[in-house]
């Protein structure tokens, strides 16, 4: 049996896995009243005091905390630690607004390093593999959090990083790499150099951990087919210490919390109110184990659904669905909400590769959407009529999801640029 299966906790019951929440819930409230005077104001604010949480029924008298509240404490408003016992940042790539900096103590490090180890795991990981980690590293959990993860299950860890595609390839060959870990969008570049390089019979991969960004169901399937692996799908974020908050396991119908460390609910994005199993919303977490950083209430912005029906892989914990896009992903087109998953699903759908790109203007007053995507290699043609057909049946397929008309233009293949890390997929020049 490889390491960092516990069964112990893994498929603990559920009366098991509350006991768990209620008694670290309850530690955690108070470290944090003691050690956080900005949450602390707010709960004062609330009316609310430790002695008000006495279990997980409870957590819905504490006060939410949101991307803002991180922006208006930065950089050390939210620590629960002083400085001195800390021994690492972490930040998130903060292309709007003001990055975030997550704190972690050693014993924050080590829990978080195992909840990788899980996800690795939980991908059919152990010491005998070779694991890849195209994540980057630095500032950006990804590699770090893989990496660690990795170290602990004893698997051969090459800490590639992200970018340099062919000494990435080289590696790959030369090592025998068997569980590569990236984005989706550079796992399904590399799995295009592989397949233009001839590659495909001198690499030895059989599992893909891969999460940090949307990716739809249609991309997983190609990404496997093309590389001949199963492709597991993961999720975290920096403020809850980055990647292994949830992994997939052997059923891929959705990501198991890891929920001795983190309490998960679904609410209501505009009234804040908590909604039943099942509902779709807005994810919220609460760290019930991290002393650094200890984020109560943790409103994440990703709209997802949660379910507790039994997994057949034995797993208890409960699953979130993949993310349905992030609420401030969502676009307000013509007045209609559109995700930008929704036209990656009908663009593989039509057998179009995940290479595209949304561009949204404002034109006389009235919004408009463009797709752009490359051309399918088995759809190839050089005839202008042909194209066009093309071009109008994704125009249709697109206003049947949609319900609004988008532009379509097919271009050349290669000519959009790729990404080896989170993909830019939607240009809003409304916001430029
Ligand atoms: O992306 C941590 C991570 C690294 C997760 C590697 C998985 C693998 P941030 O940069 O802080 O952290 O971005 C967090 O990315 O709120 C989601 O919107 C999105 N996200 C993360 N994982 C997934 C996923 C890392 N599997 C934000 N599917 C989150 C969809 C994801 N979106």
């Amino acid at each position: 049996m490889p390491n960092y299966y516990q069964p112990e906790i893994e498929t603990a019951s559920r009366e098991q896995i509350l006991a768990w929440q209620n008694e670290r819930l309850v530690k955690q409230v108070k470290h944090v009243w003691d050690n956080v005077p900005y949450y602390r104001q707010k709960m004062e604010e609330k009316g609310v005091t430790p002695d008000d949480i006495k279990s997980v029924d409870d957590l819905h008298k504490l006060p939410f905390l949101t991307k803002d509240d991180l922006r208006d404490a930065y950089p050390y408003g939210l620590m629960g630690k002083p400085l001195s016992e800390c021994v690492r940042i972490q930040s998130t790539s903060g292309t709007t607004g003001r990055r975030v900096v997550a704190f972690y103590t050693q014993h924050d490090i080590d829990l978080w390093e195992d909840c990788c180890a899980r996800a690795i795991v939980a991908a059919g990981g152990t010491k005998d593999d070779v694991c890849h980690v195209s994540y980057g590293y630095g500032l950006f959990t990804g590699g770090p959090g893989l990496n660690g993860g990795s170290h602990k299950v004893g698997c051969l860890t090459l800490p590639m990083s992200s970018g340099n595609t062919e000494r990435q390839l080289q590696f790959m060959t030369d090592l025998g790499s068997t569980i590569l870990c990236c984005t989706p969008s550079y796992a399904a570049y590399l799995a295009e150099s592989i397949h233009e390089m001839g590659l495909r019979d001198k690499i030895k991969l059989k599992a893909g951990i891969f999460g940090a960004e949307a990716w739809s169901e249609e991309m997983r399937h190609d990404i496997e087919q093309k590389l001949g692996i199963k492709a597991y799908d993961i999720y975290g974020l920096t403020e809850t210490s980055g990647p292994g908050v949830s992994y997939e396991c052997s059923e891929q119908t959705g990501m198991h919390i890891n929920e001795d460390h983190f309490i998960a609910e679904i609410i209501d994005p505009e009234t804040g109110e908590v909604l039943p199993e099942g509902s779709k919303g807005e994810l919220v977490f609460t760290s019930i184990t991290k002393e650094a950083f200890p984020l109560l209430r943790y409103r994440t912005r990703d709209i997802c659904v949660l379910t507790r029906k039994p997994c057949s892989c034995g797993r208890t914990h409960v699953k979130m669905s993949k993310p349905m896009g992030r609420s401030d992903d969502m676009l307000i087109i013509k007045g209609v909400n559109v995700f930008p998953s929704q036209i990656e699903t009908v663009l593989l759908e039509q057998g179009y590769p995940a290479n595209y790109q949304i561009i949204v203007d404002r034109v006389n007053h009235s919004d408009t959407l463009e797709v752009m995507v490359e051309m399918a290699p088995d759809k190839f043609s050089d005839s202008l009529a042909d194209i066009a057909e093309q071009e109008k049946k994704l125009v249709n397929a697109l206003k049947t999801m949609l319900g609004i008309y988008a532009k379509v233009r097919i271009v050349s293949p290669k000519s959009i640029t790729r990404s080896e890390g989170k993909a830019v997929r939607v240009i809003d020049k409304r916001k430029i």
